[in-house]
């Protein structure tokens, strides 16, 4: 057979070679524009019309108490100095270097400008009644936002930060553009499902459609965390689209997820996505696995909590988790370590904090009626974050803290010492907030609100640092995208009324992008 194709293709060959050199020309760019009249056909193709759902919450949420505004309007004050500089130094880039005054991105963005800032920020600046500034994004996106570049991104962090973005963007403004560009960015996306059982590759080339994963990956696996946080977006395009591809897509995970064995009931943080094993047996409510757990039981609270298979899953994994990876320090502070190989580690690391709030938010509805002990458990773990925070210097979260030798929530290594304006903590002061109204959760989202402005704040935007132990930190130079996406947001949404974006009809993604519950 391949001699015969090879034959074939050589006769093609030289029947093309006998015509002249303008009628070969013509013939490629004859076929050349029919691949732009498809796509072109495919691209503006009209999306059904779907009723938005009915959206409740899109307020101001101004505080009445003269403080707490005040409070506020500091957050605003931060994300407007933050958006201004990306404005001026950064514009297009994905993300700003705030000292060098330039652009900045990382690899997983791949190497084209994607504005991976505007898309980050739109809802935050939506919700903060920066109209302006929304509408400046709104028009970058409009005329700038092109998804057919040769470039290589993270499936996970273009769905999480674009596609999420996008769409929350759509839902708070109606704005059609939005809901366009998620749709067909998602249609670029697709190609990284073409593996042999269907768990998507870590990375896509956004042009020719070809995936991989990433080299550092336990034996070419694919990430837990990654192919495991795309059920909330993928199912908002369905229902956008009335196309099931999406819908049909995460299901095949899940449906993948339950047919295999959990060593400990825990979930490994690597999946081969050729063999359909697990890669090495390391288990993580933090990096790796974290956002995988928080989109069971958001799946569940986005269906209105009709996706009672979602809700079984995460009550699972969560009984195993507590069995296995939470234990109290010997000073009494719980905390979530890292079980690796039959070994649990005991270090948390900054993402992990994220775990307080979603012990919260998943208290209802649990297991058992154990509404009470996760409550609990969330306010545990949101005291032993603000204890990694007032345990420093500068009274910013490191990285990652150890429970060990006499060692309590404090970060040991020096490159776990860093600081790079991220918003786990502080989301879980939230959702305790919005359970509790206690507080204390308002006084230590404002001693990080004051460490950030002072410590991270510089004349051309934010900066992560290096060393919060240090009194004269050195800055990385990287305003994260993440900073306006979910840092500001949430700080704001704990200075604001509860009528604002309420937990009853919004599920906020992992990148805080908001998305309405589907009733
Ligand atoms: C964000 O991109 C998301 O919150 C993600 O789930 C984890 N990490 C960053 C912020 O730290």
């Amino acid at each position: 057979k391949i001699r015969a194709d090879h034959e074939k293709a050589l006769e093609e060959a030289k029947e093309k070679l006998k015509k002249s050199r303008d009628e070969i020309q013509a013939e490629i760019q004859t076929e050349k524009n029919k691949v732009v009249q498809e796509l072109k056909k495919k691209d503006s193709k009209p999306l059904p019309p779907v009723p938005l759902p009915n959206l409740i919450g899109i307020n101001s949420g101004e505080p009445a108490d003269l403080d707490i505004r005040e409070k506020r309007n500091k957050i605003k004050e931060m994300m407007k100095h933050a958006w201004d500089n990306y404005r001026q130094y950064g514009w297009g880039h994905n993300e700003l270097k705030p000292i060098a005054r330039k652009g900045h991105s990382t690899n997983i963005f791949g190497n084209s400008q994607m504005g991976a800032t505007i898309v980050d920020a739109l809802d935050t600046l939506y919700i903060m009644g920066l109209h302006d500034e929304f509408r400046e994004g709104q028009e970058w996106i409009d005329k700038n936002l092109d998804f057919s570049v040769n470039s290589e991104v993270s499936v996970f962090e273009v769905n999480i930060r674009f596609i999420g973005g996008l769409l929350a963007a759509y839902y708070l403004s109606g704005q059609e553009v939005f809901k366009i560009k998620a749709v067909q960015l998602a249609g670029k996306l697709l190609p990284a499902f073409n593996t042999p059982t269907g768990i998507p590759w870590a990375m896509v080339n956004l042009k020719s459609g070809v995936g991989r994963n990433w080299g550092w990956a336990s034996a070419g696996s694919s990430i837990l965390a990654e192919f495991g946080t795309l059920h909330m977006e993928f199912v908002h395009l369905s229902y956008l689209t009335g196309d099931p591809v999406y819908y049909n897509k995460v299901m095949h995970i899940r449906k993948l997820l339950q047919k295999m064995d959990r060593p400990n009931g825990l979930y490994p943080n690597y999946l081969n996505p050729r063999t359909g094993r697990w890669g090495q047996h390391h288990t993580s409510v933090g990096g790796l696995g974290d956002s995988f757990y928080e989109y069971l039981l958001k799946a569940w609270l986005m269906s209105d909590k009709m996706d009672t298979e979602a809700r079984k899953m995460y009550d699972d994994a969560i009984e195993a988790i507590e069995k296995h990876l939470i234990r109290k320090s010997n000073g009494g502070l719980t905390f979530i370590g890292e079980w690796k190989n039959g070994h649990l580690e005991r270090k948390m690391g900054h993402l992990t904090c994220f775990a307080g709030g979603m012990f919260a938010l998943g208290a209802d509805g649990s297991r058992d009626d154990k509404a009470g002990h996760y409550l609990q458990l969330g306010a545990e773990i949101a005291h032993t974050c603000h204890e990694s925070y007032d345990r420093t210097t500068l009274k910013l979260g490191p990285e990652a803290f150890k429970f060990d030798g006499g060692v309590e929530a404090v970060a040991v290594r020096q490159n776990e010492k860093y600081y790079i304006l991220r918003p786990e903590v502080i989301e879980t002061y939230w959702y305790m907030w919005r359970f509790t109204h206690d507080p204390k959760y308002r006084q230590w989202g404002w001693e990080a609100t004051q460490a950030i402005d002072k410590y991270c704040r510089v004349s051309g935007g934010f900066s992560g640092v290096k060393d919060v132990y240090s009194s004269s930190p050195t800055y990385d130079d990287v305003q994260q995208s993440f900073f306006l996406a979910e840092t500001l947001k949430y700080l704001y949404l704990l200075f604001s009324n509860d009528d604002l974006l309420p937990l009853d009809n919004w599920v906020f993604n992992t990148e805080a992008h908001p998305l309405p519950v589907l009733h």
